[in-house]
């Protein structure tokens, strides 16, 4: 194991050429810094002029950042699991697969906080997820009522699946690669659940995931329609805890 693993960062994107400006020149910029990191950014069927958009934008920026790898585009929108997992498997080789939301929640330098306390663990200590806990010493700001729902989404995963996690849905993560190929292939979920069933993958097989708390901000713009989605999500975690099941039993026979 080394202690300053190659970490290879997907941030995906759907429609983003708005916001992603805000946050990739400065993540790239920290990273740079850092050493030992790739950014890639997967975007997903957003449309001809996003895209256009898009290739532009990360074309300048990689002249500016040696980090930032060549912009992958996928004619199709696959959601986003589907586009961290397609970006996840152009690794190299990678120690680290992480995912980063496009729109700033986390900074760049929470960011690379994960990613040292990742690196300084090792990879046999396992996958390091952010999570949003309101508590004192941490600075965390969302709107009440997506507070809301998101702590009832987040409690009834908790509760459905029994896996003793407080936020599944933070969108950074950092996972060993080994872990993730030993786990990858019963894992289905493309949409926003995606990060469920990978934790609960990874707890069932028995490696350790650690909850970080962030300083998360809200970032106005955000693709998720709260109940149109929330309800798929939780469509998603009663598949998962299936399909979870039809795995228990298939190795038991
Ligand atoms: N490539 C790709 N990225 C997606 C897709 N859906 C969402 N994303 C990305 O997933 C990240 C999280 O999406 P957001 O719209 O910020 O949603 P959220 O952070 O869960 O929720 P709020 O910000 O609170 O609305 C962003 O980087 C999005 O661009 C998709 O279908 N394809
Ligand atoms: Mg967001």
């Amino acid at each position: 194991m080394s202690a300053s693993g190659i970490v290879h960062l997907v941030v995906p994107c759907s429609r983003e050429s708005g916001r992603i400006g805000n946050f990739l020149p400065e993540l790239c910029a920290k990273l740079d810094a850092l050493g030992g990191c790739r950014v890639l950014v997967v975007e997903d069927g957003s449309g001809a002029a996003e895209q256009r958009r898009m290739t532009e934008m990360v074309s300048a920026w990689q002249a500016q950042h040696p980090v930032l790898c060549d912009l992958l585009m996928l004619p199709e929108n696959i959601g986003k699991g589907g586009a961290v997992y397609e970006g996840w498997a152009r690794h190299e080789g990678a120690e680290w697969l992480a995912f980063v939301d496009a729109d700033g929640s986390i900074s760049a330098d929470e960011v690379c906080r994960l990613i040292r306390l990742a690196r300084e663990r090792g990879t046999d200590r396992g996958a390091i997820i952010a999570s949003r806990v309101l508590m004192l010493g941490r600075d965390v700001r969302r709107r009440f009522y997506r507070h809301l729902i998101g702590r009832m989404y987040a409690t009834l995963v908790s509760e459905i699946l029994h896996i003793p996690v407080y936020d599944s849905q933070c969108g950074c993560k950092l996972v060993p690669r080994l872990d993730y190929e030993a786990i990858a292939p019963r894992l289905t979920t493309r949409g926003f659940a995606f990060d469920v069933e990978l934790l609960v993958a990874l707890v069932d097989s028995g490696f350790p995931v650690r909850e970080e708390a962030v300083d998360w901000h809200e970032v106005p713009g955000g693709k998720v329609r709260l109940l149109h989605d929330s309800i798929l999500m939780f469509l998603d975690v009663l598949r998962i805890r299936k399909q979870r099941k039809e795995h228990a039993m298939g190795l038991r026979r």
